[in-house]
């Protein structure tokens, strides 16, 4: 075992799941995590089933009645010793993401990065939870609103960003007074075994140890009661839309409330006058970086037919130098795909892309040997390919060439999801349409910039089939709590709104 797992107190077996006081004695079946590169297990987890959910939602329920009374600012500065905690442990733990999940080492340190940075922010926000004061049309009268917390939130995360999203979520639900039960992905459970450890120790020292609660377990089981059980009145689920769709359903039966952050199909347009410079390296990072498996990857790229041909060969040179390797070595560029029906997954589409008549001008196949390796595929479409519509989990870049921006933007937005977008141009004009109202239909629009790498100030999250879920920066705290209109009479008589008279 590496050295590093046993410093982030990672066992070859390990309970899947942890309350108040840590982790608990599990008795379901026991699932290995691999290292992609490799096919070697990494270590494994007994999962949890009902009965340890229960007990969780016991500790989180205790846990909350605390929670919620302490200051916020004073929740904050127990958030800003969790980040402490996290920049302490972000080598070991950035190696971990890489080792379980394949991301290359510089994305694994960036994505604890991530975490680090929403619980700074998650740390001044814990002073800044403001709500409006409204004037009163009655004299004497005072009005205004509140934000109180929740309770608790169920975070349902995928195996793409095994540590970030579970933060984004986590840290600012802390400083809001809720307390949170995670459900990571089977796929990275070892990422979040660690993760919950780290920010554990820290509330435990305040003996609130039941803020965090960490449940591994079936979704057919665990997940399924936690989306279905009122006591969670907030679901933020991150996953396919097949995903989004039965939380949302079960959620909504229940009138809950659902944060959903689902696919997407993100393009980038690069105009006449686009710096190509700019755009090679934002395309290659955007439909390449973490090998394709981030909701924000550039899925599709629409070409203005005057520079499609430059644009073009300079990312097929650039694709064919592209060093794809074990991800923990340097200079290794491109990992592996999560396992190997993520490359079936790959396959099928290339089959699916050349069988609509496209031509595959690099990559197309995996790579032989251990290991679930993919070459950066770039496939040129002559005409709108169905394949396309659906979000392969992949490096495939799509390229569609296009003469009037009008119709550039049209393609872009016809997909069924709405996440990131962006354009390449100088043209200020060009710019402003594709930021318009009648441009970019995504909830991120990006100028010379690619779709992928979004920062933690900003509201993160989509439209359409994508969910319509904002986490992360801006004020996506106001979905984890609860808003209350508060009127207070200081007056000695009883006036009515709207002028109603009811003398008694
Ligand atoms: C995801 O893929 O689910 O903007 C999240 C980005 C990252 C987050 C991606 N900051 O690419």
């Amino acid at each position: 075992m590496h050295d590093f797992l046993s410093r982030l107190g990672i066992a070859e077996v390990n309970s899947g799941a942890a309350g108040a006081a840590g982790f608990l004695p599990t008795t379901g079946r026991v699932v290995a995590s691999h290292d992609p590169a490799t096919g070697e297990v990494i270590a494994s987890v007994q999962l949890a089933g009902r009965a340890e959910y229960e007990a969780l939602v016991a500790d989180a329920q205790t846990a909350f009645v605390a929670w919620r009374e302490l200051p916020a600012p004073k929740r904050g500065e127990i958030v800003r010793q969790m980040g402490e905690a996290l920049r302490a442990h972000k080598e070991d733990l950035g190696k971990l993401v890489t080792l379980e999940v394949g991301k290359i080492h510089s994305e694994g340190l960036g994505e604890v990065q991530e975490s680090i940075d929403i619980a700074d922010f998650a740390v001044g926000l814990s002073r800044q939870l403001y709500g409006l004061t409204m004037h009163s049309e009655r004299p004497n009268h005072r009005m205004y609103e509140q934000w109180h917390p929740l309770g608790l939130i169920g975070v349902i995360t995928a195996f793409n960003f095994p540590n970030a999203v579970w933060a984004w979520n986590a840290m600012i639900a802390a400083v809001c007074g809720d307390v949170v039960m995670w459900k990571p992905s089977l796929k990275a459970p070892i990422t979040a075994i660690a993760t919950h450890r780290i920010c554990h120790e820290v509330l435990a020292r305040h003996g609130m140890g039941g803020v965090f609660t960490l449940i591994v377990g079936d979704d057919a089981d665990v997940g399924e009661t936690m989306i279905n059980d009122k006591r969670v009145p907030l679901i933020s689920a991150t996953g396919s839309c097949r995903m989004g769709r039965r939380v949302g359903q079960a959620v909504a039966a229940r009138l809950g409330r659902c944060l959903l952050e689902l696919g997407g199909n993100n393009a980038i347009i690069v105009h006449h006058d686009a710096d190509l410079d700019l755009a090679v390296r934002a395309v290659a990072f955007g439909a390449v970086g973490t090998a394709g498996q981030r909701c924000t990857t550039t899925r599709r790229l629409i070409v203005h037919e005057a520079v499609a041909d430059a644009l073009t060969a300079r990312l097929v040179a650039a694709y064919e130098k592209l060093p794809v390797g074990n991800p923990l070595d340097d200079g290794t560029l491109v990992g592996p795909l999560i396992d190997d029906g993520a490359v079936a997954q790959f396959e099928h589409a290339v089959a699916a892309a050349r069988a609509e008549g496209a031509e595959v001008l690099c990559g197309g196949a995996r790579v032989d040997g251990p290991g679930s390796f993919v070459r950066p595929t770039i496939v040129r479409a002559a005409r709108d390919l169905a394949i396309a519509r659906e979000e392969t989990f992949a490096p495939i870049l799509y390229i569609y060439t296009y003469t009037d921006l009008a119709d550039a933007i049209a393609l872009q937005n016809s997909v069924d999801q709405g996440l990131s977008s962006s354009i390449f141009t100088d043209s200020f004009r060009a710019a402003e349409r594709f930021l318009s109202a009648a441009g970019s239909d995504c909830g991120i629009a990006n100028v010379n910039i690619g779709t992928s790498g979004a920062e933690i100030g900003g509201a993160f999250g989509g439209e359409k089939d994508t969910g319509g879920g904002r986490e992360a920066g801006s004020d996506s705290w106001k979905a984890y709590m609860r808003r209350q209109t508060c009127t207070l009479n200081w007056g000695t008589s009883l006036p009515l709104a709207q002028g109603v008279k009811f003398d008694v």
